[in-house]
């Protein structure tokens, strides 16, 4: 436990004016499927959604479902109908533009960060796709670039989606993430963990 450093970073979320968003999308008539690349290394991790919150994100006031898939980056709206049954409304992809690799998703947390009535999503991804075999041997140096990370904040856009919207870099994966008003102000403020630059160190 020594080795595992622990960052705790908190960032100053502004709030943006509430914008009256005049268009909203028509319903999907099928549910996204979640694709699991067919080639991407698994490197002993496997499973399917990893991640859950229980929230209202369509603004109907019934309880829906948000599941973060940990061997992909991508998260989905399950809508509940109030009576316990769940329907996948959306499914939300990290974007790649700024790396190659597809990342684990490690947590999410919700909240209105703009004040629109609607909940945001802030997500905790991090490096390990891609990893080499025998990663615990290789020098850090090899290994080093697999590792960064990066909290991301996406946009509840309604109807079960959402739009990334601003990334904060970590220098190692971002682990726990949470959003709450910490200085009383009436807006939220942004907590993440990562385990620390140079993780994992060499054997
Ligand atoms: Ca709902
Ligand atoms: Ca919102």
């Amino acid at each position: 436990m020594s080795r595992l450093k622990l960052m705790l970073a908190i960032v100053c979320l502004c709030v943006m004016p509430m914008t009256v968003w005049a268009e909203e999308e028509a319903a999907q008539k099928e549910a996204p499927e979640v694709q699991f690349p067919k080639e991407r290394p698994m490197n002993g991790w496997v499973g399917g959604p990893y991640k859950v919150k229980a929230a209202d994100v369509t603004g109907d006031e019934i309880i829906d479902l948000v599941l973060s898939h940990y061997p992909i980056d991508a998260v989905t709206v399950e809508k509940g109908d109030g009576k316990g049954q769940f329907t996948r409304l959306g499914l939300f992809q990290v974007p790649l533009d700024k790396r190659n690799l597809i990342e684990p998703i490690f947590n999410i947390d919700l909240g209105d960060i703009d004040g629109d009535g609607l909940l945001d999503l802030v997500i905790g991804i991090g490096g390990g796709a891609g990893v080499p075999q025998g990663w615990k041997a290789l020098p850090a140096e090899v290994t080093k670039p697999y590792w960064p990370g990066r909290v991301v904040i996406a946009r509840n856009t309604g109807n079960g989606k959402f739009q990334s919207m601003v990334e904060y870099p970590t220098e190692s994966p971002a682990k726990g993430v949470a959003l709450a008003d910490l200085d009383g102000d009436g807006r939220l403020d942004l907590l993440y963990t990562a385990r620390g630059a140079g993780y994992p160190p060499p054997a």
